[in-house]
């Protein structure tokens, strides 16, 4: 049995589109922060027809009526100590496929996340890149961090940056994934104002916003730009631009839903409530920016020297998860 974690990211420059969906070339380029206390541990054996017949009869025995879910089974598949059906299964059959040489090469994979699952809470990112270096491990692969981030984008465009830390690139043009400088200690808090499964997933979300956006090309050309300021002022070590551009560019992307046919939000109301707090606090002199993923849930942007102080502030207020960056 082999036994990982990986960490998930946060976006400060937001992956959000395709260009060659088959390739996993991306619209944008992205740049991310690698996050200390938000991670997953997978751990991953070999098992045979046996070990699958045993744990489906048990889980049917538990919860009947629910045969047709686990039919045909070639993996088993276990969230945060659930069995997964075998629809959810497959998805991760398919990853664990880069690796593998048949499907006879059967695998038990038991993940568990310290953090909501599919709530735009970047699970994706640290799951799908855990499942990678376990496979890594276990089909003793031996590949390397940048090999296996160009593997893991496969899975999930946004786990390629989990191989990387703190700060992670994801280069457009030349498929690059690698370390960014900085002299910055960055750090996060999450607000957790819903932990609800996302309505629109991130790979339906940035589809539709593709096709449909009039928005979308701007998107793209300004993103550019986004990518190439982030790195000078990540260089720099300017963090009040980096904040502000972090921000500017979250906004940007979530422009694209607002311009979408049929048009979509990922926010709720207290998503905005949130943000006008943070710009409050701000105009009293604290050093905190705000960005959103595909969910209402708001992370905050900090520096680590605030991290106690900006925490006292938002835990009053909000369920939070803190967290520094990762050397990797
Ligand atoms: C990001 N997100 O850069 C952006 C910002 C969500 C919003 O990357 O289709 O789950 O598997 O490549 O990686 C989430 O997208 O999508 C994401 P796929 P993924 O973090």
């Amino acid at each position: 049995m082999v036994k990982v974690k990986s960490y998930a990211n946060i976006a400060i420059v937001k992956y959000w589109g395709k260009k060659d969906a088959e390739k996993m070339i991306p619209a944008t380029s992205s740049i991310s922060l690698t996050l200390n206390d938000m991670f997953t541990e997978t751990e991953m054996e070999f098992i045979n027809d046996e070990d699958i017949k045993i744990a489906v009869e048990k889980e049917i025995k538990k919860n009947r009526n629910c045969e047709d879910k686990f039919l045909g089974m070639t993996d088993l598949f276990y969230l945060n100590g659930e069995l997964q059906d075998s629809v959810h299964t497959e998805k991760i059959s398919k990853v664990v496929d880069l690796f593998r040489e048949n499907r006879n090469q059967k695998v038990k994979i038991s993940t568990t996340n310290n953090m909501p699952t599919a709530a735009g809470l970047s699970s994706s990112s640290s799951g799908l890149s855990a499942v990678i270096k376990a496979c890594n491990e276990l089909f003793e692969k031996n590949y390397t961090q940048s090999e296996l981030a160009q593997i893991s984008k496969f899975g999930s465009g946004s786990s390629s940056r989990s191989f990387f830390g703190p700060i992670a690139a994801w280069d457009k043009d030349t498929g690059e994934i690698y370390e960014v400088k900085t002299n910055l200690k960055l750090a996060m808090i999450v607000l957790v104002l819903n932990e609800n499964k996302k309505k629109i997933s991130s790979r339906n979300g940035m589809e539709l916003c593709a096709k449909t956006s009039t928005y979308f090309d701007e998107w793209v050309k300004q993103s550019e730009i986004d990518f190439i300021n982030m790195k000078k002022y990540l260089a720099e070590n300017d963090f009040e631009k980096v904040g502000t551009l972090t921000e500017e560019n979250a906004l940007r992307m979530h422009k694209t839903t607002e311009t979408a046919n049929p048009p979509f939000s990922y926010f709720n109301e207290k998503t905005y409530e949130t943000m006008d707090f943070i710009k409050n606090l701000r105009n009293n002199g604290e050093k905190c920016y705000f960005t959103m993923d595909a969910g209402p849930n708001v992370k905050v942007l900090c520096l680590e020297e605030d991290l106690e102080k900006l925490a006292g502030i938002f835990g009053e207020k909000y369920k939070i998860i803190v967290s520094k960056t990762v050397k990797l």
